[in-house]
């Protein structure tokens, strides 16, 4: 699918210091691995009421990645989603009375806009769900000739055909083994059983679907119903793609097993990370990646931001009223990835007398002041993303220099690059 266009990265001079990440199942911050290629997965959005804040929260944080990786001269390969054909896209295209393809292709569109307009860089291959069917088919074809999926019969009013992944046979199946650790069920997530239930019928599993083996075991393949799209699935009948396997079939497409970092918001540590590295290692028989990096979750007014509780900040509003997508990229990276955070109307205002500062600064850059901040920009971001470390540096930088009164050129062009480079602030 066609992605946005990214804005060019000024080269810097010097050396970026290898980055580390926090990683979820470790629970800690770790070296990422230092090789010349590094692949980045994300998952996208399902596109209705894109672009809220905490979809661009999530995308400028691993976008800080993708620009700390190019610095440090590795080729990148990046790659996103687009869950362009889902339970929630189709009930609020129904909801509002229209085509669920006009309401994905609409919503994607606005969210390139938006992707654009805050300056993140673009995937290299932006793949939507109904892209993916001819290539999930397969894969779930060979999970259940290896016995760690199956068919549910014919059940109540549900027809026959849906497919699901055996949680505990795909956790023990003795060909999937290799020398690299296998898959269990909590290897991501760190969560029991128990912990897992509520969370699992609470993002889109249905534990108490009857004919089931584990009420964890997730859907692979949802045979057709009437008046639901459905796309030929060779030998699982009519049907389409469960969630999980969607971002483990793109990412094993066109990513290497295992790849660097799997990424998203913290709502997707469970079951959605955890199913797709049981479904990519039960495909591979090697991990699905080397790390899995979670951003916080913003709100609003107390709560999640999120569509079902329509308690959302559009970064289009936001536009239309003409506040200046930096301003908004500026907000969001005075919050740390990994924190929870609430979005209010002071933390924008606070973004704008920021940005007023640092381009005040340029016009009084003191001389040899602008190599060290690069220095310290770089150790930040090389530290789990600091962001907020990142901002002070800036801060006191264009403190000591509406204090030099000096005008150095060939610092304020480097700052300038080094705001733009690494924060993706375009001064
Ligand atoms: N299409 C799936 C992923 S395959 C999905 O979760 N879509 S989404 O539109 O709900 O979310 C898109 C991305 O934004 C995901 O990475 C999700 O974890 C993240 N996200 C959603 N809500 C928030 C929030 N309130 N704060 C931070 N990130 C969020
Ligand atoms: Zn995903």
């Amino acid at each position: 699918m066609k992605t946005w266009k990214s804005r060019p990265v000024a080269e810097l001079p010097g050396e970026m210091p290898a980055i580390s990440l926090f990683n979820t199942p470790q629970g800690a911050v770790e070296p990422l691995p230092d090789e010349a290629e590094a692949g980045l997965y994300v998952c996208g959005i399902t596109p209705y009421d894109a672009t809220h804040m905490g979809h661009a929260a999530t995308y400028v944080a691993f976008d800080l990645l993708n620009r700390a990786w190019r610095d440090a001269k590795k080729t990148v390969h990046y790659v996103q989603n687009v869950t362009d054909v889902d339970d929630p896209l189709l009930e609020r295209a129904e909801q509002n009375g229209v085509d669920w393809r006009e309401l994905a292709r609409e919503q994607t569109e606005l969210f390139h806009a938006d992707m654009e307009a805050l300056n993140v860089l673009a995937p290299d291959h932006y793949i939507g769900a109904v892209e993916a069917v001819g290539w999930i088919v397969p894969a779930v074809e060979s999970l259940v000739d290896r016995g760690l999926a199956y068919r549910v019969p014919a059940l109540g009013s549900e027809p026959a055909g849906d497919v699901y992944f055996d949680v505990v046979a795909a956790a023990a199946d003795p060909s999937a083994w290799s020398d690299t650790a296998p898959w269990w069920l909590g290897q991501i997530s760190g969560l029991t059983a128990e912990q897992m239930l509520p969370l699992f019928a609470e993002r889109g599993g249905d534990p108490d679907r009857a004919g089931k083996r584990h009420a964890l075991d997730p859907l692979l393949w949802r045979a057709a119903r009437e008046s639901e799209p459905s796309w030929d699935g060779g030998r699982l009948g009519a049907g389409r793609p469960g969630w999980h396997i969607e971002c483990t079939v793109i990412s094993g497409r066109f990513l290497p097993s295992p790849f660097t970092v799997q990424g998203g918001g913290s709502d997707l540590v469970f079951p959605h990370h955890e199913m797709g590295a049981g479904h990519a290692y039960a495909l591979s028989g090697v991990p699905m990646a080397r790390r899995y990096a979670h951003t916080g979750m913003v709100g609003l007014d107390g709560e999640k931001m999120s569509k079902s509780r329509g308690n959302l900040v559009l970064v289009s509003k936001l536009r239309a009223a003409g506040e200046e997508p930096a301003a908004v990229r500026l907000a969001i990276l005075a919050h740390h990835y990994r924190s929870d955070w609430f979005w209010t109307d002071e933390v924008l205002v606070a973004a704008k007398d920021r940005l007023a500062r640092w381009r005040h600064a340029l016009g009084n850059a003191a001389e040899a002041s602008a190599a060290p901040l690069l220095a310290e920009v770089r150790a930040a971001l090389a530290n789990d993303l600091d962001a907020p470390a990142a901002l002070a540096a800036v801060d006191s930088w264009a403190e000591s220099c509406a204090a030099s009164g000096e005008g150095s050129a060939a610092d304020a062009a480097l700052a300038g690059d080094t705001v733009n480079a690494l924060l993706g602030v375009e001064l």
